[in-house]
């Protein structure tokens, strides 16, 4: 009898026809058994072994509860961002409880009702201001009622301001519906809902007024606003979202309870959006809402368009991720004709973001990859 090599992995036995101890079943049971045995505590152990060695799969991060607020219809950063939140919302970055607009013009809800149609999120609560700034339509909300040659809709919605909630009650209805502590609002058009918002007293939705309802429920305050660098040798640059409701930012800058993140005029500037993507990108169907609105906003290519909304909310949704630095801890002020003012100081609850050459490139290609990106619905 030769035995030349029983291997304890595949149990296959080298040379068959030179081992005739292979008809004897007494011996195939003594011989082969065990090497099964082992074979079927090995591959038991083995692969305990290695999982021991593997790194633990990373836990699910929460989304980031956001409520956006924005004056969606006067530019058009408002759409790109809208869009890109909710591509991190289809991969689960961020959930987006409400959306609030600042814009006084029915067809901004009405807007923002068929990009989140158009992205797969037709439910979203929505509110709009009464009473507010920029009552114009603007050059490219219209978009939003275009019809094709058959008569339908190219941008289905089912809401407009004057059939949406208002603002602050939607604002204080959602907030309160959400754990302590959770709610990242991104604001980037003027500050009239949120001060109002803070002026807010109990009602049906929260015994609390507007700083208690605040400090109990909002983690942090982004805004799209204000400008921290020299912009064009100007040191006093007075930024659009400040300059249209100037009363309600001073309320804000000096009385906000949670911690303020401010993203600057110059960070959107220096991350402008590349006009190819537009004319490229977004020819996957015919009639695209931010191709078709982009082109309506700035008609005349080549046209790299700022992004400023977008840099407010890819830092709420990616605060870790590297896309911006912040500056110290200070105190943001603003004077009687809109214009922004920091002093640095250890316990402020103010910081602005900071973005170098090598960050805005990798913030510019995410809002290309982003907004580009076809919609699952
Ligand atoms: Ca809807
Ligand atoms: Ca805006």
């Amino acid at each position: 009898m030769r035995i030349e090599y029983v291997c304890v992995y595949d149990c296959k036995i080298h040379d068959p026809i030179s081992v005739p101890w292979r008809s004897s079943i007494f011996q195939r049971f003594f011989l082969i058994a065990p090497s099964l045995i082992m074979h079927r505590t090995l591959s038991v152990l083995i692969p305990l072994a290695l999982l021991t060695l593997l790194p633990a799969r990373a836990e699910a991060k929460p989304p980031v509860k956001m409520i956006f607020d924005t004056d969606m219809g006067n530019d058009i950063d408002d759409a790109m961002a809208l869009a890109m939140i909710h591509q991190l919302a289809r991969r689960g970055a961020v959930e987006l409880l409400a959306v609030t607009s600042t814009k006084d013009h029915p067809r901004s809800v009405a807007y923002i009702d068929a990009l989140n149609t158009w992205y797969g999120f037709p439910d979203i609560p929505l509110g709009a201001v009464r009473d507010g700034a920029a009552k114009e339509e603007g050059k490219y909300i219209a978009q939003v009622d275009r019809k094709g040659p058959d008569g339908k809709a190219l941008f289905p919605h089912d809401l407009d301001g004057t059939g949406a909630a208002e603002a602050v009650s939607l604002l204080r209805k959602t907030l309160a519906a959400q754990p302590d502590g959770s709610v990242m609002l991104v604001q980037v058009g003027f500050f009239t809902n949120l001060a109002r918002l803070l002026d807010s007293k109990g009602d049906e939705h929260s015994p609390l007024d507007g700083p208690a309802l605040i400090q109990a429920k909002v983690k942090e305050l982004v805004l799209m606003a204000g400008a921290f660098q020299t912009i064009r040798h100007n040191t006093k640059h007075i930024e659009y979202n400040v300059k249209l409701d100037i009363p309600s930012a001073k309320r804000i800058a000096a009385d906000w309870p949670s911690p303020v993140v401010w993203s600057g005029y110059e960070i959107g500037i220096a991350a402008a959006y590349p006009w190819q993507s537009i004319l490229e990108d977004f020819n996957y169907t015919e009639h695209h809402l931010i191709k078709d609105s982009y082109l309506a906003y700035v008609p005349r290519q080549p046209h790299d368009r700022p992004t400023w909304d977008l840099t407010a909310a890819l830092y709420a949704i990616y605060p870790d991720r590297g896309y911006f630095d912040l500056s110290p801890k200070g105190l943001v002020s603003v004077d009687d004709e809109g214009r922004t003012d920091f002093t640095e100081k250890g316990d402020g609850n103010d910081r602005y973001l900071l973005m170098n050459a090598a960050q805005t490139e990798k913030v510019r290609e995410a809002f290309v990859q982003l907004c580009a990106e076809p919609p699952v619905r």
